[in-house]
């Protein structure tokens, strides 16, 4: 039997992913840091069958126990400080966990000399383009991050090619365009906008308050996502794949298609105010990707469309909100 250890476990890919993994008969380890008994309870709730471990990125210690106890054959690192906005307010705990912390975990692998039995996934980020050189992006684009989020992955990512150089590890990094599910969480445009929209239609709440409705994302469902990342890790050789449906929407989009899903009847204007707060300081404008090698290399395909994406969404949050 196969074994995995998730880093992250407790996020929208890591339900996703382990999911994914059970279902293929893996052995299913998902650290978590053990601080809070709500996160343990809810994992014990919506996958009973993932063994717990406790391990923490921005401790290397905690890391080597936690691989020495799950012996895996894959770890996926999925986890990280993996919001945009609160990077620039917490910008070097965002830079030792989500850039350090992969760091760490590579040592822990090499400390314990295990770097020909292990498999390693990094989640890198579309957020590493930033300022983007070309549209489409792909594997090639050279990097721009544009927030110490984006900075931190651009390090993960860098130091994941060198480890995969240097010391023949195999190591793929899945540079993931957004991706979102009924599992996201609130503090993301698409939640926010898909709860906020459900909210409304019954009369909890008035209004939406967002940033940069202009800004444009690919964006895809993670359901899709997790499926390339296992996919990486199957290949005979480490590589790097963009993963993403090469379509972008603005936000002001999702919101448009989010209102009438909702059934509300009015403008963005109507429903969305504006409010400074959630402006960032410095923004990525556009996010496109081509994920032709995905396709070619994987057999990677997205399935879910940005209207399913945006009719999923709103109905699952208008049933919750009820
Ligand atoms: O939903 P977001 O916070 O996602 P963002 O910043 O694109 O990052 C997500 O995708 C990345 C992959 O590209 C991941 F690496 C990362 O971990 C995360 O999952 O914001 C999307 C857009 C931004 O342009 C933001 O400025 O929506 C804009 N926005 C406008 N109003 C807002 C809001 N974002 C949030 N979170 N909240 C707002 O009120």
């Amino acid at each position: 039997m196969k074994r995995a250890l998730i880093t992250g476990v407790s996020g929208q890919d890591g339900y996703f992913l382990s999911k994914l993994l059970l279902a293929k008969d893996y052995k299913v380890f998902g650290m978590i840091n053990g601080q809070s008994e709500d996160t343990s309870r809810k994992l014990n709730n919506e996958l009973p069958e993932v063994i717990q471990i406790k391990g923490d990125l921005s401790d290397t210690s905690s890391l080597m126990s936690a691989i020495s106890e799950a012996e895996p054959h894959e770890i996926y690192n999925l986890g990280a400080v993996s919001h945009v906005g609160i990077s620039f307010t917490q910008p070097e705990l965002t830079a030792n966990v989500t850039g350090l912390g992969v760091l760490r975990l590579l040592e822990a692998i090499r400390n314990l000399k295990k770097q020909e039995q292990i498999r390693v996934y990094q989640a890198s980020s579309s957020e590493i383009y930033g300022r983007v050189r070309e549209v489409p992006q792909n594997e090639l684009t050279p990097l721009h991050p544009r927030s110490p989020y984006g900075c931190a992955k651009s390090f993960a990512h860098h130091i994941c090619v060198n480890y995969r150089e240097a010391y023949g590890m195999y190591i793929s990094c899945g540079i993931l365009f957004n991706h979102e599910s009924e599992k996201r969480g609130h503090e993301f445009v698409t939640r926010k906008i898909s709860s906020g929209v459900a909210r409304i239609k019954h009369n909890k709440q008035l209004k939406i308050k967002l940033g940069n409705i202009e800004a444009k994302r690919d964006w895809g469902y993670a359901g899709d996502y997790v499926l390339a990342m296992w996919l990486m890790l199957q290949q005979d050789k480490p590589d790097d794949f963009v993963i993403a449906t090469g379509e972008t929407h603005t936000v002001r989009e999702f919101a448009e298609i989010a209102i009438k899903v909702a059934g509300l009847n009015g403008s963005v204007e109507e429903f969305i105010d504006i409010d400074p707060a959630f402006i960032r300081p410095s923004e990525v404008d556009i996010l496109i990707g081509d994920s032709t090698k995905a396709k070619n290399v994987l057999g990677w395909q997205p399935q879910v469309k940005f209207d399913e994406l945006v009719n999923l969404m709103v109905k699952n949050d208008l049933i919750l909100e009820k």
